[in-house]
């Protein structure tokens, strides 16, 4: 992916405050602390177009971000976080569950987990409603830099297990050595492609071989 330009747009809480569904969208979701903002930052390359913090659940907000003019990617706001006060637990189902729901542009949802933690209620509830609202989704296992190579797979055999969901299905993430993220640009560009509307006017060509437009290549590395 080449990214010519990453413009924050706006926070919002309420359909009535998100930005136009004009483009197509990602969204980003996860526990609080997993990492969600720190891999949106790769993604995009930026060291801090999203504020990550090393305070958990601050970001109690739906951030939308503009990507080359042509897409939105949204940093969700994380759950599970102890410290937060309970009031504002009790508003991360309704503000989740409602955007789900209600946000027609939304293509897929990449859903975090850490390599270091079982999944919990929160996690599994959000992979139902994904499921029960037929929303692509993209499983992501983050912070893999914690644990060494061979214990990878012993590691996420509670994630499998908890999630009913196969090793294939994830893509192994680090966001301080960028492991994974090309995949994770593939898996998104994929469900970006797969929304669109076919244009009667341009010839469908069934042989094209992914990566051949120059916007929709891989990184190239830097
Ligand atoms: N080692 C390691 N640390 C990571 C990785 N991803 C994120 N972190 C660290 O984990 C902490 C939380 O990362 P964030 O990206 O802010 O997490 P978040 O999911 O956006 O958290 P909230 O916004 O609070 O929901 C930060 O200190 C990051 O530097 C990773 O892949 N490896
Ligand atoms: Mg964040």
């Amino acid at each position: 992916m080449h990214i010519k330009s990453t413009t924050f747009v706006k926070s919002a809480t309420k359909p009535a405050n998100y930005p136009p569904a004009a483009l197509p969208e990602i969204a980003f979701a996860g526990r609080s602390n997993v990492g969600k903002s720190s891999l949106i930052n790769v993604l995009v390359n930026r060291k801090a177009l999203v504020r990550t913090s090393s305070t958990p659940g601050r970001t109690q907000l739906l951030n939308f971000f503009d990507i080359n003019g042509a897409f939105s990617l949204v940093d969700l706001p994380g759950y599970g976080f102890a410290k937060v006060p309970l009031a504002v637990k009790k508003e991360w189902g309704p503000m989740v569950r409602t955007y789900l729901e209600r946000r027609e542009s939304l293509r897929a949802v990449v859903v975090l987990f850490d390599i270091r933690r079982v999944p919990r209620e929160e996690d599994l509830q959000l992979l139902d409603w994904l499921e029960e609202l037929s929303v692509p989704t993209i499983p992501v296992i983050t912070k893999i830099d914690k644990v060494s190579r061979g214990q990878r797979l012993k590691q996420i055999g509670p994630i499998l297990e908890a999630t009913g969901l196969d090793r294939d299905d994830f893509t192994l993430f680090s966001a301080p050595t960028r492991e994974g993220m090309e995949e994770i640009w593939e898996r998104v560009e994929a469900a970006l492609e797969a929304g669109e509307e076919p244009d009667p006017s341009i010839e469908s060509d069934s042989s094209a071989v992914p990566g051949d437009e120059a916007d929709l290549s891989p990184p190239t590395g830097e």
